[in-house]
């Protein structure tokens, strides 16, 4: 019942900006907003008042005893206009930053994380061809005035999952459908990683850095397990490829598989990595059905045996040990989990997938792969992109009126495990009793 997650390991919560923040007009989440397409009728510009509550929100991850953060810059607030640097939107960071470093909590600063100007929106986002260098530009500006106050970084957040809400799905701002524009997007986004993964290590370097900066993207992985036939494990192969490899393998490896290698790859193979970031929430079943847009790579479907989040995802903590072993074997880098969360409004699941989902971690930190750190989804209730306010995944409750913040029965537990890097038989009878 109880397990040891050894001292050397760091806890802390993830966040991203736009999804915390509020207050910002001049992104394309705000828009989407604006027009109405979020499920429950909320809007991006409330969020959690982040922005204006930096201090109290810390002084709640302390209390949660988070050793790392992992936290989103808005870049409208950064380069609200093409090439124009906002000095307040700079100066803010650099004061949060600032207050972490100050309660001794580590940074872990992402670059993009869905959200984006409505300039770099308007003039086709991650399809336009320049893009890579339009988000070298920023990252330059963004390292150069705060690169001194964190050493750790995610260039991007989740490209596959961006790429296919946003343009196979249609769900997400611009709300297209097309696999061609999917595979123009994934490309543009690996070339970008790989661009702000050399100028933030650069950077870093000549301020005087060298050998302290750790470099990465938060990758969103699933299992895919198929249903018993061939056409299924075929669907399945299919499903891993288009949804995962050809943004993992192009953006740790800078090899561009097929068929994102067509047009050429100006940028060297390489390896452009220097941690595994793994965010993890559920495992699909994988049917075969070609026959319609949405299933054609592979339908994903629920395991009718396992538990569900407030969503219906599946509930699969196997799954998190899986994967971790699977991309150790391919990389061989310190494993981050950069996400691992569950929405559930009134919270009598997530103590127990917490306890589920780290026990697989200390297992596998006892047989010697390097998890290095944990990021739990999420610090508070936020704005849950299409799904707006409802779908609530944080270990505080926010009442979204009054901004009020309520640590949970499994934020409590979060942070005593984090106090002692393990689970105890007091805690099991405090928080698991039920
Ligand atoms: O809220 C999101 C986050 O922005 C990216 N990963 C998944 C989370 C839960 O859906």
């Amino acid at each position: 019942m109880t397990y040891s997650l050894g001292k050397d390991f760091l806890m802390g919560t993830a966040t991203a900006a736009l999804q915390i923040e509020g207050g910002d007009k001049n992104n394309n989440w705000y828009r989407w907003s604006e027009q109405g397409k979020i499920k429950d009728g909320s809007h991006s510009i409330r969020a959690n008042d982040h922005f204006n509550r930096v201090e109290e929100d810390i002084a709640l991850m302390k209390k949660m005893n988070n050793d790392t953060y992992r936290l989103g810059l808005e870049w409208s607030r950064i380069e609200p206009q093409p090439g124009q640097w906002d000095s307040k939107g700079l100066a803010h960071y650099r004061k949060e930053l600032t207050l972490l470093n100050q309660a001794g909590i580590k940074p872990l600063v992402t670059l993009h994380h869905f959200s984006h100007p409505l300039w770099f929106e308007d003039m086709g986002g991650w399809e336009h061809p320049q893009s890579p260098e339009i988000f070298l530009r920023f990252t330059k500006t963004v390292v150069e005035n705060l690169g001194d106050l964190a050493s750790d970084w995610i260039t991007i957040n989740e490209p596959n999952v961006y790429a296919l809400g946003s343009y196979v799905a249609g769900e997400w701002p611009p709300g297209k459908q097309s696999v061609p524009a999917y595979l123009r997007v994934l490309k543009n986004m690996i070339k970008g990683h790989i661009l702000a993964y050399r100028e933030i290590h650069r950077i870093r370097q000549y301020m005087g850095f060298a050998g302290k900066t750790m470099v990465g993207v938060a990758n969103h992985i699933r299992v895919f397990d198929p249903e018993d036939s061939a056409g299924a494990r075929l669907a399945a192969r299919l499903m891993d490829r288009m949804f995962h490899q050809l943004a993992i393998r192009g953006m740790v490896e800078g090899k561009m598989l097929f068929p994102l290698g067509l047009g050429g790859h100006p940028l060297k193979k390489g390896f452009y990595m220097d941690f595994f970031g793994l965010n993890y929430y559920s495992r699909d079943i994988i049917g075969f059905k070609p026959t319609s847009f949405t299933t054609m790579f592979g339908e994903q479907k629920n395991d009718p045996e396992l538990p569900k989040n407030d969503l219906g995802w599946d509930i699969y903590p196997q799954g998190i040990y899986r994967i971790c072993k699977d991309y150790h074997q391919r990389y061989q880098v310190p494993i981050y989990i950069t996400e691992n969360g569950i929405c559930d409004a009134d919270d009598d699941q997530r103590p127990q997938y917490i306890y589920d989902h780290l026990e697989q971690v200390a297992k596998l930190r006892e047989e010697g792969i390097p998890v290095e750190r944990y990021y739990h989804w999420t610090l508070m209730d936020n704005f849950e992109w299409v799904e707006g306010e409802s779908a609530r995944f944080g270990l505080i409750h926010c009442d979204f009126e009054t901004q009020q913040r309520t640590i949970r029965k499994s934020g409590r537990f979060y942070g005593d495990i984090a106090k002692q890097k393990a689970v105890t038989q007091d805690m099991v009878e405090k928080y698991l009793q039920d």
